[in-house]
């Protein structure tokens, strides 16, 4: 399988706005991926921790999946998250995602029992068999524990053609370069916006992020001032947005992220529980930010 084609530059990790009874509002979600697009931004990563997508059923998980690629269509590169707990649940949704036309799958390693890595290696050779597309591993040691290091890339790669990337959500960007290095046909997306800049120039391909959600935009002209050399102006985007996501990480990210949208104009409602709403320190803080975009 050759290198997926526009599988670079900026994602948004997109969020799923909730109506007041946490129902999947698609209205919202219809206009987030509209203003995403107008920001400029390659793709979307659908369904994934930012979605919270753990928190849904399977149905709701499909229903999101279509009404993305409904509303994107082929404006912009899809990449459906379908990582579960079982296999199956991640077969089905990888397989309803490629119905729908979807570039790519990703998964993060099946959590909750602390696998071994022979289970987990057959849990992704199992997705990629299935679905028989690319698939971008999401490697979220801090989530699940398990954590990819270059050996494993390395041997995972060579197994299957169809491991085509990874979504590589960790400080660790010694282990990216490593990557990199060791498989060149690996796509690479550094997965925490606030080091975005730091994995872009240990050679990461693009970014999958949360905070696109809202700036995206910034972080378009951060990837092109680094492609074009512009370092000090991709220094000072990175600092600015990293000035924003350090306030937001004190007080949640994703709820954050969804009271600065609804402040601008697109209702995205709660974050479902176990997560706390958002504080009243943190609307004040956001207010503060909000000065500041
Ligand atoms: O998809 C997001 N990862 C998680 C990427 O939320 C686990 C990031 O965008 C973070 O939300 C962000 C703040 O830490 O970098």
């Amino acid at each position: 399988m050759n290198k997926p084609n526009g599988m670079s530059g900026i994602f948004t990790a997109l969020l799923t706005p909730f109506n007041p009874d946490y129902s999947i509002n698609l209205d919202s979600l219809k206009k987030l991926v509209e203003f995403n697009i107008r920001s400029g931004v390659n793709g979307f990563y659908v369904g994934g921790s930012t979605g919270e997508a753990m928190l849904m059923t399977q149905d709701e998980r499909k229903l999101v999946l279509k009404a993305v690629k409904d509303f994107a269509g082929d404006r912009v590169k899809l990449i459906a998250h379908a990582g579960s707990t079982a296999t199956d649940f991640a077969v089905d949704l990888a397989l309803y995602a490629k119905a729908l036309g979807y570039n790519a799958v990703s998964a993060v390693a099946p959590f909750y029992y602390g696998h071994t890595l022979q289970a987990v290696k057959q849990y992704y050779y199992d997705i990629a068999a299935a679905a028989d597309m690319p698939l971008f591993i999401y490697n979220f040691p801090a989530s699940n524990g398990f954590g990819l290091n270059a050996d494993i890339a390395a041997e995972m790669f060579e197994a299957d053609e169809r491991i085509a990337g990874i979504k590589h959500t960790s400080t660790d960007l010694f282990t990216l370069r490593q990557i990199k290095r060791r498989i060149p046909r690996a796509v690479v997306f550094n997965g925490f916006d606030e080091i975005c800049l730091a994995g872009l120039s240990m050679g990461a391909d693009g970014a999958i992020g949360s905070t696109y959600n809202f700036m995206g935009s910034r972080f378009v002209s951060l990837y092109e001032a680094f492609k074009a050399g512009n370092i000090e102006k991709a220094q000072k985007l990175q600092n600015e947005a990293s000035d924003i996501i350090a306030v937001m990480c004190r007080y949640g990210v994703f709820q954050c992220e969804k009271e600065i949208l609804t402040r601008m104009g697109i209702d995205m409602g709660q974050c479902r529980k176990p997560f706390l709403p958002l504080s009243s320190e943190g609307k004040k803080a956001v207010s503060d930010l909000l000065l500041n975009l």
